[in-house]
């Protein structure tokens, strides 16, 4: 792309330029956030001009748009991202250079906007920018929340949360717009009413709104010239919101009133996958989605578009369910707004609706009690009753016997509570249904919903999730980037199936030589991070092992403490043991009322500093937690990593993202056949590959038959010594309560089977062990790992969307 700052000394004209006219500093009495600021803007000031080019070029085109609804997008830091993208970044180091400053310290100035939990916040993130790498006409649609995910610190090894305040120095990448305000209503009542025509009609009443104030960011595609927009939803009072109150004369509880409306968009819910029924989420959710559709059929179709022609152009992308309430919306607006007939306007929303599916866990299937979606929205409450009763009475007519199906598909439940089913309004309502990875897409349509895809056996397919190269290798990982170039060109990092071309270097031992020197470098990078960050040093010589991912049972992090403890009980036991040095290296974040979670954060942290402390070990082992991991961490750590753990109980994690920048960064993965492990299995080839555990049809089968998690324990002498010392307090100063709901936990249900599969992950350690010796095969894996992790692009995902889903197309420059 060519570019107007290219050369240094524009550049750095400019940048000062930004400094001065900007911030209003010179040069000498700049502080780093004044230079971080300067430098934002100058790249951002490239951006500007493709960007509303970008979005003029599309608005002309009338071409299909993308709508990526999601409640969480895990940006992680945009410097060096729109840096990269615009093709700026040696221009603007020498620039930064050339004035004497640092820039890695300009960098480390920028506090990431952490707006997501995990996975699906970050898979969000990915998603957007392979659509603008891709060029493809489309708007992410999201909440700006005040406060993102927590920061995490550790006292005395227990979790402690944080606010995390990311936007106190401010963003030099937001755009806001309170010009363009859009109303939200909340709560009221419903009333009938015949309309000039003689039909009866239905309208809300509501009782308070709040205002959605809209920020822009840009999100550069990769060279291309192209720039799309995320759009960002930040809540405000409204004047008759305040009005209303101060008109009782009660001036104290008008401004408590207004800090209500606001408090819409103050913080991210710390949960992922178990969600708590709260109000004030259902709320988040109503407001990000109605002030969406809003600005999407009035700003971006245009006054007079004909609402029946929006099949043609637009297709709303459910980020699981969290914005499902958008169906609803939509069929209000078209029904009582619009005047659509009701028939039609479901035609209309069946069109235009496609859902992803996140998760198989029963407990984070989100639902809405009755009581309370129809006390905050009466009107869509109503709705959803009316496209349930449609819908059910079309299922009488196919079972006309079988009403006991025909009440399991309903989208209301009945028990425990009379509840809105999220996923079923909608699999009833979407065109299509998709997992994230093809195990999980099969379990969806045998399983969780298995009654749906019996009905509409189309409606189901599969999209396996993928990462953006340009982050997750270009950023991350500098020195394998130009490594691949020079071995095999440019242009990889848009069409990362020609990572290929490496295989034949797998065998070059100049190549190997030159990939393992670059996983040292990169140890050395994360050994620097970690002791100026966290006052962790870590030994260089060593294999890193590492576990980065939320908190959850299911993960089993305790899986993988258990293979630590007997590894530290095996060199106890014979000091003189011949083993590969191991640095263990976890990041976590425990949902704060995920008791259990949190205990096995301080497990973690306790059979740490034991093992530090040993002279035994003597720095063969050691166990790295570094607190608050986050998208800024992974990019340093992923790079570093030998050793990628994917441990989950078959059938539990939906794809899992962490194993594919694990992989394309050249880690061999210890994995179970669950999400899109087993696509990484299949991709890179058994023998690359340390598989280990129970297949899903086998956890099935013992659950069936009556897990007994003691027998397992009984039977195995080294499983019984590791979870013995846990209980007898050899983490807890001898203390044995420290530790015992977590062993009790294990030992009377073992929900997820760690002690089922602790033989069987003990063993591929112990492959992963022996397979280390030998440097060069190793090395060999790890190059056919990366070569092999093409598939893994988001760029792919994102194509598969728009051949199995979106049906739509490219916008090029002209
Ligand atoms: C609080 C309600 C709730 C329920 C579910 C919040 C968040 C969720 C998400 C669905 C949890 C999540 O992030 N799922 C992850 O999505 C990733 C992207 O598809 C997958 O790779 C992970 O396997 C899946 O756990």
């Amino acid at each position: 792309m060519p570019s107007d700052l290219d050369d240094v000394e524009r550049f750095t004209e400019e940048f000062l330029k930004r400094l001065q006219f900007g911030q209003g500093v010179a040069l000498p009495r700049a502080t780093k956030n004044d230079l971080y600021y300067a430098l934002a803007r100058t790249v951002r000031q490239q951006l500007m001009a493709r960007w509303l080019e970008t979005v003029q070029r599309q608005m002309q085109a009338k071409a299909k748009v993308v709508v990526y609804l999601s409640a969480e997008y895990l940006l992680g830091r945009q410097l060096d991202n729109a840096l990269l993208a615009s093709g700026l970044t040696d221009t603007a180091e020498a620039a930064i250079d050339g004035l004497g400053l640092d820039m890695q310290t300009i960098r480390d100035t920028e506090v990431e906007p952490g707006l997501g939990n995990g996975g699906l916040g970050r898979l969000a993130a990915c998603f957007i920018d392979s659509l603008a790498t891709l060029r493809i006409p489309a708007i992410g649609y999201g909440i700006r929340y005040e406060y993102g995910i927590f920061r995490q610190t550790f006292e005395d090894g227990h979790q402690v949360e944080q606010p995390d305040s990311w936007l106190t120095l401010g963003s030099p990448w937001e755009f806001p717009h309170p010009e363009m305000g859009v109303k939200v209503p909340f709560a009221g009542h419903t009333e009938k009413y015949l309309g000039e025509d003689g039909r009866e009609r239905t309208r809300w009443v509501n009782d308070w709104e709040v205002i959605g104030v809209p920020y822009n960011y840009m999100v550069p595609g990769y060279r291309t010239g192209n720039v799309n927009t995320l759009r960002l939803w930040s809540a405000r009072a409204t004047q008759a919101f305040d009005l209303h109150v101060f008109n009782n004369g009660d001036y104290l509880q008008a401004v408590r009133s207004q800090a209500f409306a606001e408090n819409i968009s103050k913080v991210l819910y710390p949960e992922d996958s178990t969600p708590q029924g709260k109000e004030l989420r259902l709320q988040q959710q109503y407001f990000f989605v109605a002030c969406s559709l809003r600005d999407f059929l009035t700003n971006v179709m245009g006054p007079g578009f004909d609402p029946r022609k929006l099949p043609e152009r637009v297709i709303f992308q459910l980020n699981d369910t969290h914005p499902v309430i958008a169906i609803p919306e939509l069929m209000r607006i078209l029904v009582d707004e619009k005047d659509i007939p009701w028939d039609e306007a479901l035609d209309i929303c069946r069109q235009c609706f496609a859902y992803t599916c996140h998760t198989l866990l029963p407990e984070a299937l989100e639902v809405w009690p009755v009581e309370l979606l129809g006390r905050l929205l009466p009107r869509h409450l109503e709705i959803i009753f009316r496209i349930n009763d449609d819908f059910l009475a079309e299922l009488r007519e196919a079972y006309p016997d079988d009403e006991l199906r025909v009440r399991s598909m309903s989208i209301i439940q009945e028990h425990p509570e009379r509840a809105v089913r999220m996923a079923y309004l909608a699999t009833v309502v979407g065109a299509k249904v998709n997992g994230v990875a093809e195990l999980h897409s099969q379990l969806l349509r045998d399983k969780v919903l298995s009654d749906f895809s019996a009905y509409w056996p189309d409606k189901f397919t599969n999209v396996t999730n993928g990462i953006t190269p340009r982050r997750f290798i270009g950023l991350a990982n500098p020195a394998l980037t130009e490594l691949i170039t020079d071995t095999i060109g440019d242009g990889w990092l848009r069409d990362l199936g020609r990572l290929v071309e490496l295989e034949p270097h797998a065998d070059d031992p100049a190549f190997l030589d030159a990939f393992a020197a670059i996983k040292v470098g990169n140890r050395k990078r994360l050994a620097g991070l970690l002791e100026r960050r966290d006052g962790i040093v870590l030994p260089q010589d060593a294999m890193y092992d590492v576990m980065v991912k939320r908190l959850h049972e299911y993960k089993r992090q305790t899986l993988k403490l258990l293979h630590i403890v007997t590894l530290y009980q095996r060199l106890q036991e014979n000091p003189d043991l011949d083993i590969v040095p191991r640095v263990f290296l976890f990041g976590a974040k425990a949902a704060p009322g995920y008791w259990i979670a949190k205990q096995t954060i301080a497990l973690i942290n306790a059979v740490g500093r034991v093992i530090d402390n040993d002279p035994i070990v003597a720095g063969r082992l050691k166990v790295a937690f570094p607190a608050n991991y986050n998208v800024t961490l992974a990019e340093t750590l992923i790079p570093a990593a030998d050793l990628s753990e994917q441990i989950s109980l078959a059938g539990k994690e939906a794809s899992g993202t962490g194993n594919m920048k694990l992989a394309l960064n050249g880690a061999l993965t210890i994995g179970t056949l669950d999400g899109a492990n087993v696509e990484i299995l299949q991709a890179v080839g058994e023998e690359n590959f340390f598989l280990f555990g129970l297949t899903e049809p086998q956890v099935h089968a013992i659950y069936e038959s009556g897990y007994q998690p003691r027998e397992y324990f009984q039977n195995n002498p080294e499983l019984r010594k590791a979870l013995g010392a846990i209980a007898s307090g050899a983490f807890s100063d001898g203390n044995r309560e420290a530790f015992a709901p977590i062993v009790d936990s294990l030992l009377h249900e073992d929900r997820f089977l760690a002690l089922a599969d602790y033989q069987s992950y003990i063993e591929a350690q112990d492959r992963v062990d022996l397979a280390y010796r030998d440097t060069r095969a190793w090395n060999r894996s790890a190059v056919l790992n990366v070569a092999r992790s093409g598939f893994f692009s988001s760029d792919r995902s994102i194509q598969d969307y728009l051949d199995r889903i979106w049906n739509a197309s490219p916008v090029d420059a002209s």
